[in-house]
């Protein structure tokens, strides 16, 4: 069986990847599909972000179109335009550096350094500095946004620029160790450094590209004989628009489970700008897996509804020709569609929508939004066979995790299972359970196949793949899809998470899935363990803001090839004050 593709079709225009990593292709075409994800899954443009003053709207309130009266050609057009009328204004604030560091080694902590106090801001503006000295501000916590300092000279003449290198680093490694070489696949340009000359001193300086960090590093690369340069007043003009925080439970259990909240509202804060964005240092964008996590922390914290609405109309206004959604969409410099389907995070847009009615109970905006939620689903669908099962589709992929090694037939079925699900449930709160009947055989034959042909009764758990792989991902997607009984289910998440040989998750994305899947199956208390092991680590490990990545095995893993690349602020790992906020409670409506 070829998962990926029907047998015989030639080589496509298609962007493809490992998906599932045991298809019986020849190794030359898998290699070559690898080069065009990576070629369509990196963006080249790095664009300057400088917040946009624009009007932000209350709660679910009309908006007036700046164009009101002309009607906008399609509906698409309407909807980019709404989401741009929703277009938060981001307010600067500034922050001091608190003082400058130095990492020392830490071999045991997953973060590999830790860093030490080194002298005051005082004390270090009153040093000098020549071609070859460095220093590392910290700033006490994460910002993102446009770093700013002073730099002056002392001694006979300042007669020539000052040549500085700034690396910003959001965990203590990005700024303890070079950037270079790099060996990642991802473009080199999203590296957290900067050339800085400034030709006439003493001179304000103003960073113009946003960056996100805690600490800055300042090589001074060239004075000249005749000087040395002289640094103060170092601050960031930070920005967000996450705004107040009104969920703050009034207690927590322990030290540590309030640390969690803390870092998990950080992350969310830092990651909220004029969309919700991955990661505010990388990829900057709006992604539908990591909005819907978003969505959820920010309804028990932020309440920034209008945030959300923006997005959906994003995505709504952006989708392709055949109606799906891209996985993601650009802001910068005009709303633009990307360029992967991820039909895994295209058929969540509807429990995104879902959650936003639950929220908001925003029903005209759900509405409106019903038909691209439908067809995401109907599109998908059609990779389901005649038996039940999903069968890998032409040209669009699957995403599940990161986790290289992992195979995916058995988590996309668990997804699909949940997400039409998701779309039958928020059909019946639009009252249009007409449209969603038809749903209900399919979700049957789906489920079918899913204990006939993945569930391994001998184990109790479900296999995936023709190497009957054992997997978190596929339990986890199960469990949420509802395939077995609420007992059966919670067996088969805490028997996989005992198997050594099990395929485990690599991001927190997936780790969100899996305490998702025990809170469903009524495993509370495992869930909460979760939760702390594996979030409580990146706590313990001195995190400002969660990770996105993280192998507790392997701290220095990521998905593209090099650490320095991946994001250490990343939107999909802030739903611990989500699961705290709810009491790890099932959602209410939820089977
Ligand atoms: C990465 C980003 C993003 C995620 C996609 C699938 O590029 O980290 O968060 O949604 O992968």
């Amino acid at each position: 069986m070829s998962w990926y593709r029907p047998a015989g079709r030639p080589p496509v225009d298609v962007i493809a990847f490992t998906l599932f990593p045991n298809t019986v292709e020849p190794m030359e075409l898998m290699m070559n599909r690898r080069e065009l994800l990576i070629k369509a899954m990196v963006v080249a443009s790095c664009v300057k972000a400088w917040p946009s003053p624009a009007k932000a709207t209350g709660g679910a309130a009309p908006i007036t179109l700046p164009d009101a009266g002309m009607a906008p050609p399609t509906p698409q057009k309407r909807w980019v335009a709404l989401a741009e009328a929703l277009k938060p204004s981001l307010v600067e604030v500034p922050y001091p550096a608190i003082g400058v560091v130095e990492p020392a080694i830490a071999r045991d902590a997953p973060a590999g350094y830790v860093m030490r106090q080194r002298e005051s801001m005082d004390a270090l503006a009153q040093r000098t500095f020549n071609s070859g000295d460095s220093f590392i501000v910290d700033f006490g916590n994460h910002y993102t946004g446009y770093l700013a300092f002073h730099v002056g000279w002392s001694g006979k003449s300042s007669d020539a620029p000052v040549r500085l290198r700034l690396t910003f680093g959001e965990v203590p490694g990005d700024v303890a160790e070079p950037l270079y070489p790099y060996k990642g696949w991802l473009s080199a340009s999203w590296l957290p450094d900067e050339i800085v000359n400034v030709d006439f001193l003493p001179q304000q300086v103003r960073v113009p590209r946003r960056h996100a960090f805690r600490f800055v590093k300042i090589d001074v690369i060239a004075t000249s004989d005749n000087f040395s340069a002289t640094f103060s007043d170092i601050s960031v003009g930070a920005v967000s628009s996450a705004g107040v925080d009104r969920g703050r439970p009034a207690r927590y259990d322990s030290p540590l489970w309030r640390d969690i909240d803390k870092v998990s509202i950080r992350t969310l804060h830092e990651c909220m700008q004029t969309s919700f964005e991955d990661g505010p240092r990388r990829d900057r964008r709006l992604w539908v897996g990591d909005l819907r996590l978003q969505a959820l922390t920010n309804y028990v914290s932020f309440g920034n509804h209008d945030l959300v609405r923006r997005c959906l109309y994003l995505f709504a206004g952006l989708q392709r020709d055949d109606g799906y959604i891209t996985a993601c969409v650009y802001e910068q410099p005009a709303p633009r569609i990307g360029e992967v389907v991820l039909i895994d995070y295209a058929v969540l847009y509807g429990s995104i929508l879902l959650d936003y009615y639950r929220a908001t109970k925003d029903k005209q905006t759900a509405l409106e939004l019903w038909p691209i939620a439908k067809r995401q689903i109907d599109l998908a669908l059609k990779n389901v066979n005649e038996k039940g099962m999903f069968t890998a589709p032409e040209k669009d992929f699957v995403f599940i995790d990161w986790q290289e090694s992992l195979d995916k037939q058995a988590a996309i079925q668990g997804v699909m299972i949940y997400s039409c699900r998701q779309l039958t449930a928020l059909g019946d709160v639009l009252d249009l359970s007409s449209e969603t009947d038809a749903y209900a055989a399919g979700i049957e034959k789906m489920i079918r196949a899913a204990t006939r042909d993945l569930f391994d009764a001998r184990q109790g758990v479900f296999i995936s793949g023709k190497n009957r792989q054992v997997s978190w991902a596929s339990q986890a997607w199960m469990a949420l899809a509802g395939v077995l009984s609420q007992p059966l289910a919670a067996a088969s998440l805490t028997k996989v998470m005992g198997m050594p040989a099990a395929v485990r998750p690599l991001t927190p994305y997936l780790y969100h899935h899996m305490v998702d899947a025990l809170v469903a199956s009524g495993a509370r208390a495992e869930a909460r363990r979760l939760v702390e092991d594996y979030w409580g680590r990146m706590v313990n490990a001195g995190a400002d803001t969660f990770w996105e990545a993280f192998d507790p095995q392997n701290p220095s893993a990521s998905p593209y090839g090099s650490k320095q690349i991946n994001s250490y602020c990343h939107a999909w790992s802030c739903t611990p004050s989500y699961f705290i906020r709810t009491g790890f409670a099932k959602t209410k409506g939820d089977k």
